[in-house]
């Protein structure tokens, strides 16, 4: 059995009907935010993303781009989705797509294994279905079309119309779990989070769950029902299981007790899936249900939720083209408070970048770098330890502080507060050089003894920035790592003790991290 000592950490796997936007790269930044600041602090790490590419949505896109599924899945894959990871940077363990062997072999045993034990029933069901949901809708979940969807109903996610199907399906019995649900939220507050989603699903679960329809014989693009090869498993049963066949279920049991459970970072419009469905097979099959399951916020557009369908799509080389994968990574677990939605703009983007990044973080790695080199020939002084001030110490402190609530807001999942509560010691160290005047120091001979004390403090704040950063910002902090010469790679740097880092005596001289970004006003 697991320990629960690893950190297993998983993005949903994305559809291949599209290629992806920047609401899928918001997903995969946080949990790979989340993935390095554990993996730096020696913890047990795995983190796995992927392509979901099974269904009818893939089939009908494929379709109509002359191609078969897996060859349109295998397109995207391999020309969108993989070279978005490079895009932003992504430190992923693993890739799983839902049509590996590793997948799909053990999809058909879990399946088997839950009907053997009784779970699995046939019956017929009449509803209506989102295919861009892909997903059976109550009516509360639809509303009338508009425009050239004038007198059909809608889904309210897609704005697209859904369709009446009735089928002999098999179905999970998904309403054996509405008490042991229940209790799954009682007795672990934090299985969902953050608290309005967590609302949101015991409400749900309390109005009583009904049977889930897990198979579809109108179309073949799917894993095949072992007991009865005329049916695909539903696409969401067969998706929710990568998180278990990606570790190792029913090929590599030792690596599974050692992954699995795992947290999952999805977002809020697919929490339900994660913390009622998943959990719910997982009890029917015996196994441990999620650490955890957070549904962040949805990134705004124009005040609407940022999507393909509705045009408002904007893809991650936008950005990353101009402001670089740094930037990007930290705008956005920055500005947005994680958990929450929160509005995209260029102009806050550029605002942030320009005063944040260039002339905070990246100007104060400059001017102690150059002040180092111009006053002091490159060398670190040590500091005259009996004759440190409070600003000094004051400096010290804050490595400190600022580490531990660091990594305690990450704990909670809470990513923008770990930024911000980092960012204290960037400002700190800004307001410290402005007022300890290095340069009016270096000027009087009798103060060598100050400035040495000065520029130490300064390179030793910049040093536990660099580490603490390393997860945020890892192209930058690798560069100002080999600026301050330090022993090994960032990364190696025990995170929880960031101001324990080592260093050279010297500094090597270091390009801008954030150059200024001609805006083209045309
Ligand atoms: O739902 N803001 O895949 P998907 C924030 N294949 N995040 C957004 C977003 C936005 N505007 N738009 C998309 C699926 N996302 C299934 C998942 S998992 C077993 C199967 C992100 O391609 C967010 O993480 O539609 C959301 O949950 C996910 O993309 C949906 O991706």
């Amino acid at each position: 059995m697991s320990d629960g000592s690893s950190f297993y950490i998983t993005t949903p796997i994305f559809y291949v009907n599209d290629v992806p936007h920047i609401g899928h790269a918001y997903t995969e930044v946080a949990a790979d935010v989340l993935a390095r600041w554990h993996r730096q602090a020696g913890d047990d790490t795995w983190f796995l993303t992927g392509t979901d590419e099974h269904g009818q949505k893939i089939l009908r896109t494929a379709t109509a781009n002359g191609m078969s599924p897996k060859e349109w899945a295998d397109k995207l894959v391999a020309e969108s989705w993989q070279p978005l990871l490079n895009t932003i940077d992504i430190s992923n363990d693993d890739f799983i797509r839902t049509t590996d062997e590793r997948h799909e072999v053990n999809v058909q045993l879990f399946l088997q294994r839950l009907y053997d034990a009784g779970y699995i029933y046939t019956g017929e069901y009449e509803g209506y279905y989102c295919v861009g949901c892909e997903e059976y809708k109550q009516l509360s979940d639809l509303e009338d079309g508009t425009g050239q969807y004038e007198g059909q109903l809608v889904c309210k996610i897609h704005s697209k119309p859904v369709e009446l199907l009735k089928e002999r399906n098999y179905f999970f019995r998904m309403s054996d779990f509405t008490q042991p649900l229940l209790d799954l939220y009682e007795s672990r507050p934090d299985f969902v989070q953050p608290e309005s989603v967590r609302n949101e699903i015991v409400q749900f679960v309390k109005r009583g769950l009904t049977d889930l329809s897990i198979s579809r014989q109108t179309f073949d693009w799917g894993i095949k029902v072992p007991w009865d090869e005329t049916h695909v498993v539903y696409v969401w049963f067969d998706a929710l299981l990568n998180y278990a066949t990606a570790a190792g279920y029913g090929y590599d049991q030792e690596k599974f007790d050692r992954l699995w459970p795992a947290t999952h970072i999805v977002g809020k419009d697919i929490a339900r899936f994660h913390a009622v469905i998943w959990p719910a097979m997982l009890m029917a099959a015996g196994l441990e249900v999620p650490k955890q399951v957070y549904g962040h916020g949805w990134l705004l557009v124009g005040g609407e939720k940022m999507s393909k369908s509705k045009l408002t799509g904007i893809a991650p080389e936008q950005i990353t083209d101009t402001f670089g994968s740094d930037a990007f990574r930290y705008y956005f677990m920055r500005a947005i408070n994680f958990g929450q939605d929160g509005s995209f703009s260029w102009e806050d983007l550029s605002a942030r970048y320009q005063a944040e990044l260039a002339n905070g973080f990246g100007n104060l790695a400059s001017r102690v770098i150059a002040m180092v080199t111009r006053y002091h020939g490159g060398t670190v002084p040590p500091a005259v330890e009996s004759a440190l001030t409070e600003a000094d110490l004051a400096i010290r402190a804050t490595e400190r502080r600022a580490t531990k609530a660091a990594d305690e807001a990450i704990e909670r999942l809470a990513v923008h507060e770990a930024i911000a509560r980092v960012w204290e010691l960037v400002d700190e160290l800004n307001g410290y050089i402005t007022l300890q005047e290095p340069w009016v120091l270096a000027k009087d001979p009798s103060k060598a003894d100050r400035l040495a004390t000065v520029l130490n403090t300064a390179v030793h704040g910049l040093g536990t920035l660099t580490v603490l950063l390393s997860p945020v910002l890892p192209e930058a902090t690798a560069k100002l790592w080999t600026a301050l010469t330090g022993t090994g790679t960032v990364q190696d740097q025990p995170i929880r003790a960031a101001w324990e880092w080592t260093g050279g005596a010297r500094v090597e001289p270091l390009e801008a991290l954030f150059p200024r970004i001609e805006v083209d006003a045309s």
